[in-house]
C-alpha cells in the first residue's frame, strides 16, 4: 500500500506540505490543476511548478485526481471530439513528470452530493452529511429555481453563478438515458485507453457519490455490476477503477471488500474511509475506526493486504476536529489520524504474515 494524501495546492489549501511531510508513511501527493476547466489541456509549465513544490519536500505526484471530464463527453455531443483530443493532451503532458494514475469521474453535473458539510457528530466534530429525504423526489429544474429565488437556501454544488449553467445541463441530461451514458463513456474510453497504455498511465474511474440515481440524472458507477460491466468496456488493465469505500458503501448492499478481491488488479487507486448508514438512507462521514462507522475498515484493509495491494492509497475525506479550519472533509488532522488507524491495521498485518512464514521456516529446517 502506497500511501498518498490529497492537496489542493498552493494558495488553493490551508493544508501545507510541511505539515504533510510529518504524517508518518505519505510518499505522494494526490493532486490537480482545480483552476483549469474541464476540456481543456493542463499547460506543462503549470504541471512543471507544482513539481517543484512537491520535490521541496521528497513528494512524488504520481496521482491525479481528478482530470474532470466535460458534459459534452458525457452527453455524447459532437463537440465532444475536441475535448477528448484536449484530454489525451492532458495525459501526454502528465506523463512527462512520471504521472501514473489519473483518477477520474463519470457523473452528470455534480461530483459528490451532501446536504450538509458540517452536521455536528456526537463527540463535537462535524462531517459531511447526506440527507436522503432533502435530495429524493426533488425535481431538478423546480429546485434550480428555488434556490434562484431563496437566497438562504444552500446545498453544495448550488453556488449562484452556477445556477444558470446547471439549468442548461439538467435540459440536456434530460435526453441522456442511462443505455446512452454507457456508450458514451465507452467512445470516451476507446480513445483514451490506448494513450493511457502508450504512456503507461492507468485511468481509475471513481465511482458514483451517493451510488443511486439523484435528481434523476443517470447514474453508472454504482454497483458491483456495474464495476464488471465498465471493467469491460475496454478489457485492459489501463482500464481500471478508483475502489472508495465511502462512496460504494453508502449502498450497504455493496460489499466492499468482496469487491476488492474481485477487482484488485484494476484497482490502482484506492479511496479507504468509513461512514454511518442510518436506517432511513441518510449518511454521515464518521472518523475511519471500524467501531465508529458502518464499514468494518479491518476487513477492507485485510481484502487489499491479502491480495499483495501494492497501488495507491488515500483517507479520502476526514472529519473537521480540533477547531480546524479547512475545506469540507479535506483537513489535515482527521485524515493524519485515518492514516495512522490505515497503517496500524496494515502494519500488523504484515507482521502476522512474517510471523507465519518464519514459523514455516523453522518448521522445514
Ligand atoms: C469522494 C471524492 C470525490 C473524488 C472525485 C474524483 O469520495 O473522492 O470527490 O475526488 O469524484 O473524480
Ligand atoms: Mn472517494
Amino acid at each position: 500500500m502506497r500511501m498518498v494524501f490529497r492537496w489542493f495546492g498552493k494558495g488553493n489549501d490551508g493544508v501545507s506540505l510541511r505539515h504533510i511531510k510529518q504524517i508518518p508513511g505519505v510518499e505522494g501527493l494526490v493532486w490537480a490543476l482545480h483552476d483549469i476547466p474541464a476540456g481543456e489541456a493542463w499547460p506543462v509549465d503549470r504541471i512543471l511548478e507544482v513539481k517543484q513544490q512537491a520535490d521541496e519536500y521528497g513528494f512524488h505526484l504520481e496521482v491525479v485526481e481528478s482530470v474532470n471530464i466535460h458534459d459534452d463527453i458525457k452527453l455524447g455531443l459532437p463537440s465532444r471530439d475536441t475535448y477528448i483530443e484536449n484530454y489525451k493532451q492532458t495525459m501526454r503532458n502528465l506523463a512527462k513528470i512520471g504521472v501514473k494514475v489519473i483518477c477520474y469521474n463519470f457523473m452528470p453535473v455534480f461530483d459528490w452530493v451532501r446536504t450538509d458539510l458540517f452536521k455536528p457528530l456526537e463527540d463535537g466534530s462535524t462531517a459531511l452529511f447526506y440527507e436522503k429525504s432533502k435530495v429524493d423526489g426533488m425535481d431538478p429544474l423546480e429546485l434550480v429555481e428555488k434556490i434562484a429565488h431563496t437566497p438562504d437556501f444552500t446545498m453544495p454544488g448550488w453556488e449562484p453563478e452556477r445556477l444558470k449553467s446547471l439549468k442548461k445541463l439538467f435540459i440536456a441530461y434530460s435526453n441522456v438515458s442511462t443505455e446512452q451514458l454507457w456508450d458514451n463513456l465507452k467512445y470516451f474510453l476507446e480513445q483514451i485507453i490506448p494513450v493511457a497504455e502508450e504512456y503507461d498511465i492507468k485511468m481509475a474511474l471513481h465511482p458514483d457519490d451517493p451510488p443511486w440515481e439523484i435528481f434523476e440524472l443517470p447514474r453508472l458507477m454504482i454497483s458491483r455490476e456495474n464495476i464488471r460491466r465498465l471493467l469491460k468496456l475496454v478489457d485492459s488493465p489501463y482500464n481500471g477503477i478508483t475502489l472508495c469505500s465511502g462512496s460504494l458503501g453508502a449502498n450497504h448492499q455493496n460489499d466492499i471488500p468482496a469487491m476488492i478481491r474481485e477487482f484488485h488488479d484494476r484497482i490502482p487507486f484506492a479511496h479507504i474511509r468509513n461512514l454511518k448508514i442510518y436506517e432511513n438512507g441518510d449518511f454521515i462521514e464518521t472518523s475511519h475506526r471500524s467501531q465508529d462507522g458502518s464499514l468494518n475498515l479491518y476487513e477492507i484493509v485485510k481484502a487489499y493486504h491479502d491480495c499483495g495491494f501494492n497501488g495507491y492509497a488515500r483517507p479520502d475525506h476526514g472529519r473537521h476536529i480540533w477547531d480546524e479550519k479547512c475545506r469540507p472533509g479535506y483537513g489535515l488532522y482527521d485524515r493524519a489520524l485515518g492514516i495512522m488507524y490505515l497503517w496500524g491495521i496494515w502494519d500488523s498485518l504484515e507482521a502476522i504474515k512474517k510471523e507465519a512464514n518464519s514459523s514455516i521456516n523453522t518448521k522445514t529446517i
